[in-house]
């Protein structure tokens, strides 16, 4: 993506948590941000619930359906690649992507419920991988205290106990642990940096590579 002439790509920029850890309100922070930088930024999230197969899903984490943990698993999945083409046009358009749950959520909450993790993964393999996942940290009990928590399926303390496990075997280089404790703006400061150099080296041909291969 760094031919001459061609343009600068934007980056992935993925951001992960337990439930309540403020994904939302930093993904909206840090949009505005990049913005005001002068970089085009799409927030887009993870279940994307617009689509056809994202309306399973909601009607699944809001208790309104039951489905097998396999077949919520590659729904999950199938969200995902529905929008994987899409996602690499913006990103070689020169767009950037701030993403609220990706292939980490997929895996770690799945693998939660008991399935194998090599299973779990295995549907997510050939996806664009991040440039960058901000995890924010926060202990189970700290995120069960903020606001709406308890409205959806996995929002039980000692489930999000073992997803918060699970995270812990699917970070790599890539990754960047965040505490989630702080306040919103000490959090917010923190991605900054973290993000507008990310931006930068995929903006000076930081080649986009494939997850888990
Ligand atoms: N899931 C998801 C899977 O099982 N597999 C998958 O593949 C995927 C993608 C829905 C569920 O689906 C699971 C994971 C989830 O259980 P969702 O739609 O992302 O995922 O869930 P939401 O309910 O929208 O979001 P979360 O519960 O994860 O919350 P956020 O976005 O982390 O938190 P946020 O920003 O909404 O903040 C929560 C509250 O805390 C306050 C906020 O004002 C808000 O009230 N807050 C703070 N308070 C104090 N200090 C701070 N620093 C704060 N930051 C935020
Ligand atoms: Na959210």
């Amino acid at each position: 993506f760094s031919e001459a002439g061609a343009k600068p790509r934007g980056a992935l920029i993925v951001v992960e948590g337990l439930d309540r850890s403020g994904k939302s309100t930093q993904c909206a922070k840090l949009r505005s941000f990049l913005e005001s930088s002068g970089h085009p930024t799409e927030l887009w999230r993870f279940p994307d619930r617009e689509t056809s197969v994202g309306q399973m899903i909601s009607a699944y984490l809001s208790n309104k359906s039951q489905l097998d943990d396999r077949t919520i698993h590659l729904l999950f999945s199938a969200n995902r690649w529905e929008k994987r083409s899409l996602m690499e046009e913006k990103l070689k358009g020169g767009t950037t992507l701030i993403v609220d749950r990706y292939s980490y959520s997929g895996v770690a909450f799945s693998s939660a419920k008991g399935l194998g993790i090599e299973w779990c993964k295995a549907p997510e393999v050939g996806l664009l991988a991040p440039d960058s996942v901000l995890y924010l940290d926060i202990s189970p009990e700290r995120a069960a205290e903020r606001g709406g928590y308890g409205d959806e399926r996995y929002e039980r303390v000692d489930f999000q106990k073992k997803v918060s496990e699970f995270y812990q075997t699917l970070r790599d280089s890539s990754w960047k642990i965040i505490d989630a404790g702080d306040s919103m703006e000490e959090v917010e400061k923190k991605i900054q940096q973290v993000v507008l150099d990310k931006v930068k080296e995929c903006a000076l041909g930081k080649s986009l590579s494939l997850l888990w291969s």
